[in-house]
């Protein structure tokens, strides 16, 4: 049984081999994207036990996606075979200046149709975790639905929830989608915004003040990215307990989509080991480092020899 659950969808990830507009690239690279697996299989490697419900495409990428996270240790039992829709695709130009452009083909997908019948109570047992992102609630009216089925049942059988609000442009619908993740975030324990992210929430504010007001919501624990530079965080207990932990600097970026889902999995790895919220931070800031040094989403994620070697540089 998981200690950590997450429900997503997972695509085909299209890595174009050359740079430059995709009309005159010839060959890509084909890998696994997926903001809540990547999670799912970063703990895994850090040989934490991790659950990944979704829904995939009678097809063969579908059947790649399942076997790849099913390959990395993650738990696929309640990933269902959907018979009338098929698995989304994604596709990624590379750039050498800034992050690749994404191509998403992912309307109608099977994830996108997922409804809370996808859920299995027990499931949730002696899970510690529900890990939950912005991107699949923002799928369809079905998939909020779902988000919100299985904050009830974690919250029903005592477990923290996580929410990264993994805001994306072409997914996002102005204040609709503003007013609908923070519904979630309200539900949240934990919260994992980039800073703009937090501030497309809560308003353009001072760190300290957007940590104040999702606090007000009653989210106790604020961790806000700030790219390489590092990350803040508050904790709300008897007293307001935060701090800045500094980022790791890399040699040379590759591409940082997945990054943000790397310091997730140091995140909750160190909550899951009982580590003091700065050195859990800290290890977020350690594999969301190791992630941008590699082109595919959760390719830098280490094993634990691979981080305990890291962190002790
Ligand atoms: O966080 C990484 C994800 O953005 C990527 O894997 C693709 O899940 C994805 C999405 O929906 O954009």
């Amino acid at each position: 049984m998981p200690a950590v659950i997450t429900i997503g969808e997972s695509m085909a990830l299209m890595i174009a081999e050359q740079s430059g507009p995709l009309e005159f690239v010839t060959s890509f690279t084909r890998k696994v994207a997926g903001a809540e697996s990547n999670v799912a299989i970063g703990l895994s490697r850090l040989g934490h036990q991790a659950g990944w419900i979704s829904s995939i495409g009678d097809d063969p990428f579908g059947t790649y996606i399942r076997n790849t996270i099913r390959g990395e240790g993650v738990d696929t039992s309640l990933v269902t075979i959907s018979p009338s829709y098929r698995t989304g695709m994604m596709i990624k130009e590379q750039s050498d200046i800034g992050d690749p452009k994404i191509y998403y083909y992912r309307e109608k997908s099977a994830a996108s149709h997922m409804n809370p019948s996808a859920l299995v109570d027990s499931y949730f047992d002696n899970a510690k975790i529900l890990h939950i992102t912005g991107i699949f609630p923002m799928l369809s009216l079905e998939c909020q639905e779902t988000v919100f089925a299985a904050i009830a049942i974690a919250k029903k059988k005592g477990l923290l929830v996580v929410f990264d609000p993994n805001i994306r442009k072409q997914l996002w619908k102005g204040e609709e989608s503003r007013r609908m993740l923070l519904e979630i975030a309200q539900q949240a324990d934990i919260i994992l915004p980039g800073i703009q992210e937090a501030e497309l929430l809560v308003g353009s504010l001072d760190w300290k003040d957007i940590s104040a007001a999702f606090h007000s919501k009653g989210i106790r624990f604020v961790i806000m990215k700030d790219g390489a530079t590092g990350a803040y965080y508050s904790m709300t207990d008897d007293e307001i307990i935060s701090g800045y932990e500094k980022g790791f600097q890399v040699k040379r970026v590759v591409d940082t989509v997945g990054a943000g889902d790397g310091f997730a999995v140091g995140v909750l790895s160190g909550i899951l080991e009982g580590l003091p919220l700065n050195e859990s931070v800290r290890r977020g800031n350690a594999i969301g480092s190791l992630a941008v040094m590699v082109k595919g989403d959760s390719d830098g994620y280490p094993t634990r020899k691979e981080l305990d070697e890291y962190l002790s540089r």
